[in-house]
């Protein structure tokens, strides 16, 4: 009762809107329930009550919030070098400079003052928002509350703190350390566990979604981060028996589905490549026991299908290309987006301009409510996320 309903019924409305337009984004928690009713194919139910109710709970969170639960592994110490670490690296080392060049000016020992800690963790997170600019595009920002706040914690002081460049040696309890310590704790404590213990420990079916092609689009470093941030998350899930997640929430996923997302983008010979491609990048955490006892899939997919598969000759030779309405414009255009590699291109292959794939305005959609969305491979992914529960 006091979680808000996912507005399934909000987006069909702006899905069918005239001109159609794209829901709002997930900024925070939402849940719906759906009862599906079948037809049992048992035997033996089937005469009883043919007729058969599966519950479904659909639970939608902003993916940022995935990227806290490696925190709970961390203390602020050892996360604040894994963050300094990755400021040393472009685009972050130019992206964090503002807040760095603030972080050393200020005396870490000296008395915790609210305006200061306002001002550094203002800093920090200008700098996160920044690395989500669509020309940097990356994905591993943590804590994932300070650009998801979502509405509960909007502007909340357990969200004035950062990671920090060096540690200070002596210092005593009501230092500006001392504090930022003890905000990075208690939002472990009552951020992320509670996040976790609230919805993960019912959880038994999982679906990752992650936005390949727009990191193709931006480049290796975008990449390389969204893998790293997955890769991250996965190792923390560590979904077997052992794992963190189990250790502290007693999760009971036993299929993870992971999906490219907006396979609409691509022409269809090419999904295979981007299942590949995917299935490549997680191929660390698909192969080491992470996934003890839990069935994983890799599947590209698209929940709102916006262009048309289509041909055209160029110099002679005929190409299959796609057909769609670009997100900025009226007019209906059709092109070949580019090839998806099945292996990751090496750095110097990210040439500028090779990927190119276009975002679309969703199709104009005569009768939703009789033929549902046009999708590709939803099916799949719930075949594999509930057939068995039929
Ligand atoms: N072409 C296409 N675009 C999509 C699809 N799904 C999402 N998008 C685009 O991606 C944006 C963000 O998607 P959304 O599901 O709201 O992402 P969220 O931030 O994870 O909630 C949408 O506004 C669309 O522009 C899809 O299936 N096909
Ligand atoms: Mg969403």
């Amino acid at each position: 009762m006091h979680i808000p309903t996912f507005r399934y019924d909000r987006a069909i409305e702006q899905l069918c809107g005239d001109p159609p337009t794209w829901p709002e984004p997930t900024n925070g928690i939402s849940e719906v329930r759906l009862a599906i009713r079948y037809l049992s194919n048992n035997p033996l139910l089937k005469r009883m009550s043919p007729i058969k109710t599966l519950y479904v709970d659909i639970v939608d969170y902003p993916g940022e919030w995935l990227l806290d639960l490696p925190l709970l592994e961390l203390s602020y110490e050892e996360w604040s070098e894994q963050i300094a670490r990755l400021c040393e690296m472009e685009p972050r080392a130019t992206l964090s400079q503002e807040w760095r060049t603030f972080l050393e000016t200020v005396d870490l020992t000296s008395e915790a003052e609210d305006s200061t800690l306002r001002q550094i963790s203002q800093l920090y997170t200008d700098f996160l928002y920044r690395c989500k600019e669509p020309q940097y595009n990356l994905s591993l920002l943590q804590p994932g509350r300070f650009t998801m706040p979502g509405e509960d914690l909007k502007g909340a002081p357990l969200l004035e703190f950062c990671p920090l460049l060096k540690i200070p040696e002596d210092y005593n309890d009501n230092s500006l350390y001392a504090e930022m310590k003890r905000r990075y704790e208690s939002y472990k404590e009552h951020v992320v566990k509670k996040f976790y213990q609230a919805h993960f420990s019912s959880f038994d079916r999982q679906i990752i979604f992650a936005d390949v092609l727009r990191a193709f689009n931006t480049g290796y470093a975008s990449f390389v981060d969204m893998r790293d941030a997955i890769n991250m998350v996965l190792k923390s899930f560590h979904y077997g028996k052992s794992g963190l997640i189990n250790k502290f929430f007693g999760l009971k996923i036993d299929k993870m589905l992971f999906a490219a997302t907006k396979a609409d983008h691509v022409t269809p010979d090419q999904l295979s490549h981007l299942e590949s491609f995917l299935q490549n990048m997680l191929a660390t955490s698909h192969n080491n026991a992470t996934f003890e006892g839990v069935s994983s899939e890799t599947l590209a997919l698209a929940a709102v299908k916006c262009t048309q598969a289509a041909h055209t000759t160029f110099q002679g030779k005929k190409m299959s290309c796609i057909k769609g309405m670009p997100i900025e414009g009226d007019k209906p255009i059709a092109l070949f987006p580019g090839e998806v590699p099945i292996e990751v291109p090496m750095p110097e292959e990210w040439v500028e301009g090779r990927f190119h794939f276009m975002a679309f305005k969703p199709p104009r959609l005569a009768n939703v409510h009789g033929s549902g969305l046009p999708h590709i491979r939803l099916d799949h992914a719930l075949e594999f996320l509930l057939g068995d529960k039929f």
